[in-house]
């Protein structure tokens, strides 16, 4: 028999999983999350660690049920373009179809967005023939408006390549901006009707401080590192993202899906392990972020697994900061 699920702990046991994006679809919460395999070689910081070659759907009756595996989803092999390296990925639903955005290293080893569609939230989702005309780096998230209009959002610095795309062309030795100039943005694109192209070319979004200055690439307890997401709350959009380096969760806030953004403070501490990544959903009446850590591989960075807890805002909208391993919900 399984358990039902509690806060705070891995949402399942029987493997590794990680890069969480949470959606409600048909009154249920279905989890599209990175399937981390567990195996013993070193990490470095270009992530070859992370080896992923396919996608698991989970889903929930509500938060309190066990948690369902719906089995593999979409594999490696089955991407005609993908070579490696199936990372974070999104799913969003619109024309009657589920849509499964994903990054891989096409042939090149150059990280590309993909998309795979169903008419099942859990899959089995079909690739498309060849990643999405333009798209590049990795932690695509798919954020669909009131109005219908859909945009996705992705990149990430280091192992994600966003620095070396920053004249518009792959740049294989491309470094980071100097600590002293604007950080680089998460990228932004509106997708088309059929979600399978862009409908413009993608461009940086900008995050700013207090005093509408950019956020300055050596500021590294706020700049954008990987992990966009984007969730609509009393009319504003909030872009939450990964610090990498310095391991929190936080976010800003734009009245336009397309920035510019203002920073506001942090979502989520450190968990264990050098990633952390996330998703915000509304189910029923309450706020829920997902996010993962390392401790049931107790800290192996590779083997992560997907949990949950309540997220809860402030009278003024600010989001109230979560310890992960303080208390509990
Ligand atoms: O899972 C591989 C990568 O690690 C993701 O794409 C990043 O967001 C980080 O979680």
């Amino acid at each position: 028999m399984t358990e039902n699920v509690k806060p705070n702990q891995p949402l399942v046991t029987h493997i590794f999983t990680a890069d969480p994006s949470a959606h409600v679809f048909e009154g249920k919460v279905y989890i599209y999350p990175s399937h981390d395999l567990d195996h013993n070689e070193p990490s470095n910081d270009n992530g070859d660690q992370y080896k992923m070659k396919d996608y698991h759907v989970l889903s929930l009756e509500d938060m309190n049920s066990p948690c369902v595996d719906h089995g593999q989803a979409l594999h490696v092999d089955d991407i005609p373009w993908a070579s490696r390296q199936l990372w974070a990925p999104d799913a969003a639903y619109k024309n009657n179809t589920y849509y499964l955005f994903f990054p891989a290293r096409d042939h090149d080893g150059i990280f590309r967005i993909g998309v795979a569609t169903s008419a099942n939230p859990a899959g089995p989702f079909k690739a498309e023939e060849n990643y999405i005309p333009g798209s590049f780096s990795i932690d695509p998230a798919v954020f669909v408006d009131d109005d219908d209009k859909a945009y996705v959002y992705f990149g990430g610095l280091w192992g994600g390549q966003l620095e070396k795309w920053q004249t518009g062309t792959f740049k294989p030795d491309a470094e980071g901006p100097d600590p002293s100039e604007p950080a680089l943005g998460p990228i932004v694109a509106e997708l088309s009707d059929d979600m399978l192209t862009f409908r413009q070319e993608p461009k940086e979004i900008s995050i700013v401080d207090e005093n509408g200055n950019p956020i300055l690439a050596r500021d590294e307890d706020r700049r954008y590192f990987e992990g966009p997401w984007v969730h609509k709350y009393n009319g504003l959009y909030y872009l939450s993202y990964s610090t990498g380096t310095t391991h929190k969760i936080v976010y800003a806030v734009s009245e336009n899906p397309e920035g510019p953004f203002e920073f506001k403070g942090t979502i989520l501490k450190p968990v264990t392990g050098w990633t952390t990544h996330h998703s915000i959903v509304q189910f029923r009446d309450k706020w829920y972020l997902f996010y993962h850590d390392c401790s049931l591989s107790d800290g192996v960075d590779h083997k992560r697994s997907v949990k949950f807890t309540e997220l809860k805002y402030n009278e003024d909208g600010t989001i109230q900061t979560i310890d992960p391993y303080g208390d509990q919900v």
